[in-house]
């Protein structure tokens, strides 16, 4: 491992995520005055239109939504209490959620506030970290928004692990975001859908500074590579120290979803603005901008509890992340690639699988001392998991799996070799990245990973979360994580 310097190990270390730091340390629309006259008439044309649009979602679930067993109505109670007169702005009922243009003047703009809609609000954040932590930065944005009933708009993954030079991919062409509209039965868009992606002007934007709140190594907001692409001027504002979850812990940077929502709301944001930092390139001092409201970093998020993604009561999981789908294409393409791997005939049906994820890469620099040949599981100690797990589904599901596909970032043959003796499946992504593009090859695995009926992961890794999250939501099927750190780490 090369040299690295405290700071910059810290940093590194973070993105090994989700357990950045030791875990040992954790102890464990508008505003109505009106007569009560005036009132009582909204109240009840209110509940009338409630009740129509309860209807209408009703029967568009009943008829069009494929996924029913995974709806889960997350949207605010809209009875007479919240309707009334004193109510925080909300996205409006009669607004369509499936139709993004519905929350927008129209088609993408050069400056993004023209095409803000004035009686909307709208929430957004960048990513900087691995990419399936960014997809849960996206996720805790997008809960986020549901709480302080604003429209997320969401920017593109970057390509931080596959080469900083390749180029970023939307969100929307990795998930299927009209899906997710209707799961979640609320509006939500692409940066691309605001701002026209080929625009040279530079807007700028007020955000709130979160990063030098929650932790002590960088003195400064989190850096992202969000802003410069989409040619947005942050002048930052620094959060109040009661966004930090464990306040004057330096061992954790998590905020809380609420703590971070109060600052969306008038009197929590007057009460805590600061001056502003001087954006890097106007040198303008913006507050927080209250139609776009702004944060720089999202991943360290919890409701309850540090990396909550791993839980399965995670709010940020079970209102949004079962809910944000794989594309269509990507879908069909991971099928292909299945297929090719287990050697299905045309016309057979694709057999159930096991997928193992097994990380390792930079997760090395987490053995300290400990040699990599005892500090990672050994094959052995994953197979034993395999059976396990193919012994949890038959009882489960009645299901003797029989095939078993490996998915890893290990580029040691020799390990692959051993995977070879096991009669495991490994999926051969020589062509992948010339014939798709750098980002294919993980794409694909982890949609191979979300769609076995059995898992079996890395502790500690997020791509391993989601995929054990995936299997166990959308297949209702077993997953299991192997511990690791010492040749003792998964007895059990
Ligand atoms: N193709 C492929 N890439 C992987 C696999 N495991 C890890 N990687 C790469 O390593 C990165 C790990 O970063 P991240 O997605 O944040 O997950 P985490 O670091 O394991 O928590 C991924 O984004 C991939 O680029 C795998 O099984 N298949
Ligand atoms: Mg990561």
């Amino acid at each position: 491992m090369p040299h690295v310097s405290a700071d910059s190990q810290a940093h590194l270390l973070e993105d090994y995520s989700p357990y950045n730091e030791k875990d040992s340390y954790y102890p464990t629309r508008h505003q109505r005055t009106a007569s009560s006259r005036r009132r009582m008439f909204a109240t009840c044309a209110s509940l009338a239109a409630v009740a129509v649009t309860a209807l209408l979602f009703t029967s568009f679930w009943t008829s069009q939504s494929p996924d029913e067993s995974v709806v889960v109505d997350i949207r605010p109670s809209e009875d007479a209490t919240n309707l009334t007169a004193s109510s925080p702005p909300l996205v409006p009922a009669k607004l369509d959620p499936l139709d993004p243009l519905a929350s927008l003047k129209g088609d993408p703009t050069s400056r993004f506030q023209d095409n803000l809609l004035p009686e909307l609000k709208y929430i957004t954040s960048w990513i900087s970290a691995g990419w399936t932590n960014d997809v849960m930065t996206y996720g805790n944005l997008i809960y986020l928004a549901l709480i302080t009933d604003r429209i997320p708009v969401l920017a593109m993954f970057t390509p931080s692990h596959i080469g900083g030079g390749e180029a970023p991919i939307a969100f929307g062409d990795v998930f299927d975001v009209p899906r997710l509209r209707q799961l979640i039965g609320k509006p939500v868009l692409e940066w691309r859908e605001v701002k026209d992606s080929s625009s040279d002007v530079v807007d700028d934007l007020g955000c709130w500074n979160i990063w030098e709140v929650v932790q002590d190594n960088e003195k400064f907001p989190r850096r992202s590579s969000v802003p410069d692409r989409l040619k947005i001027d942050v002048s930052y504002t620094k959060a109040p120290a009661s966004v930090k979850l464990y306040r004057g812990f330096e061992h954790d940077s998590h905020a809380t979803f609420w703590n971070l929502a109060t600052l969306a709301f008038p009197e929590t944001r007057k009460a805590n603005l600061v001056t502003p930092l001087p954006s890097p390139l106007h040198q303008v001092s913006l507050p927080p901008d209250e139609q776009m409201l702004c944060y720089d970093y999202l991943y360290y998020v919890c409701a309850h509890e540090p990396y909550e993604w791993d839980k399965d009561y995670s709010p940020a999981w079970r209102y949004v992340g079962q809910h944000m789908r794989w594309t269509k294409p990507l879908e069909d393409l991971a099928e292909m690639y299945v297929r090719e791997t287990l050697a299905v005939p045309p016309g057979e049906v694709t057999p159930p699988w096991i997928t193992i994820h097994v990380r390792h890469g930079d997760f090395a620099g987490w053995c300290g001392e400990t040699p990599l040949l005892d500090c990672f599981a050994p094959i052995s100690v994953i197979a034993k998991r395999v059976e396990e797990v193919k012994a949890a589904l038959l009882v489960k599901k009645g299901v003797a799996v029989k095939h078993v596909i490996m998915t890893s970032d290990e580029r040691d043959p020799s390990w692959w070799s051993q995977v070879d003796a096991q009669r495991w499946y490994k999926v051969d992504h020589s062509k992948t990245k010339e014939t798709f593009g750098p980002w294919y090859p993980v794409l694909i695995d982890a949609v191979i990973q979300s769609n076995g009926l059995g898992f079996v992961g890395t502790d500690r890794s997020t791509m391993t979360i989601m995929a054990h999250r995936r299997v166990e939501s959308w297949h209702d099927g077993v997953s299991v994580d192997v511990k690791w750190g010492n040749p003792h780490a998964d007895d059990h």
